[in-house]
């Protein structure tokens, strides 16, 4: 079948609107109708060239949601006219990293997903009959995608998609670190660097959880007010001081924060990040995804000294199991996906919603198919 969808041809280039070819869902897999999709910053950074598994050209995207078109051989967990949420954390529930209940990193599909193409190794995406390979898993820049079975979290129908999409990855992020990776206790200080849209959800996650202290730090000061709209109690700007930014947060927190979360990808600001910890039990969450080839330092006596590193993807959630529990407790208003909704634009704009994001001037932009 044809869809539009918008194609990355090559790194550094916008993404170009055309009609590709779709084949049909094969065994095990889900052709899907997406209704609407947020641009993430890892996006951006696979579309910058700078991500070490970054395939061209490829239909970009995994921030989506939808609803069930056509099912292939022996998939009986979703069926046509079902709403989804495309999952790039797949959960299969047999392989060994599924049924250690330690991890949400299912490993069923990983390989194939790291090479751009389905399980079977092929791709279900051409265009002027060459193929064009998948993204995450999700692909949620085309119009209509093939998923796998394991990567389809099933919603409740009622659910708004124009919002609910972005459970599908930068809320559910942020939420899930706090309370998966962190589990950040009431009267907990928490020190979140950056304000985007992940940092924002780490943000709504702290004030649920009854954290104390909630310090947003962003060198873009137009953040803030939303940042404190969503429950940050201080938010600062490391330009307005000369020293270094973990010192400033030391003070101000009588020794150091409880959790901090680094939601930039900047290896510099997760040295920051773990070292505005508090000694002997601070834990610093590193959410960010640095640059190919970064690598992270600090002094090893931060940790000998009691303060922990740890990383956390999609927030340690499990999505088929625990993505429509969150979409439910979107709708009560339990969770906020308003807010971060600071722009809409059909597809044809999206290059648009890339400006926007590097410019500083969106959160979130969701396109609309
Ligand atoms: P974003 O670009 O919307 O937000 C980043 C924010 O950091 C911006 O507000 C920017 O002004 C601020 N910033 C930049 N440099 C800074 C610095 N030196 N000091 C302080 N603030 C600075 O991005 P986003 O969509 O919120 O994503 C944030 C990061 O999380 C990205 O690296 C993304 O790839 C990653 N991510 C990780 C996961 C995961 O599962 N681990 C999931 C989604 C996104
Ligand atoms: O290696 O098993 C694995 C899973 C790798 C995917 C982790 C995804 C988190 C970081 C990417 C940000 C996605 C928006
Ligand atoms: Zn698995």
């Amino acid at each position: 079948m044809k869809s539009r969808a918008a194609v990355a041809f090559a790194p550094g280039k916008p993404l170009q609107v055309v009609e590709i070819d779709v084949a049909p869902p094969r065994a095990g897999e889900v052709l899907v109708r997406i209704t609407h999709t947020g641009v993430c910053h890892t996006d951006a950074f696979t579309l910058s060239g700078d991500d070490p598994e970054g395939l061209f050209p490829a239909v970009l995207g995994h921030e989506g949601g939808g609803i069930v078109v056509e099912v292939g051989e022996g998939v009986t967990s979703v069926a046509p006219g079902d709403h989804v949420i495309p999952l790039y954390t797949a959960e299969c529930r047999k392989c060994k990293f599924c049924l250690s209940g330690k991890t949400n990193l299912c490993q069923a599909v990983r390989a194939t997903q790291g090479k751009g193409v389905m399980p079977d190794g092929t791709s279900r995406f051409s265009y002027e009959g060459k193929p064009i390979h998948h993204y995450m898993g999700t692909s949620t820049f085309s119009e209509y995608t093939v998923v796998a079975e394991v990567s389809l979290a099933k919603i409740d129908p009622a659910a708004p998609l124009e919002q609910v999409c972005l459970l599908g990855c930068g809320v559910t992020t942020g939420l899930g670190a706090v309370h998966n990776t962190a589990k950040v206790q009431r009267g907990d200080n928490v020190a979140v660097f950056g304000l985007g849209g992940i940092g924002l959800a780490v943000i709504q996650g702290a004030r649920q959880a009854g954290a104390a202290r909630i310090i947003g730090i962003d060198t873009n000061p137009s953040k803030f007010a939303l940042a404190q709209s969503m429950g940050a109690t201080d938010c600062i700007n490391p330009k307005d001081f000369d020293r270094p930014i973990q010192d400033v947060i030391v003070e101000m927190t009588d020794g150091g924060v409880e959790f901090s979360f680094e939601c930039i990808g900047n290896v510099d600001v997760m040295r920051s990040a773990l070292e505005c910890c508090h000694k002997g039990w601070g834990e610093s969450i590193i959410i960010g995804v640095a640059g190919a080839g970064q690598e992270i330092r600090t002094r090893p006596f931060q940790l000998v000294t009691g303060r922990v590193w740890r990383g956390s993807a999609f927030g340690g959630v499990k999505g088929r199991t625990q993505l429509p529990g969150m979409v439910q407790q979107a709708m009560r208003g339990e969770i906020q996906l308003d807010p971060f909704i600071t722009h809409v634009l059909p597809l044809e704009r999206i290059n648009e919603a890339f400006d926007l994001m590097h410019e500083g001037k969106s959160i979130r932009t969701v396109i609309e198919f």
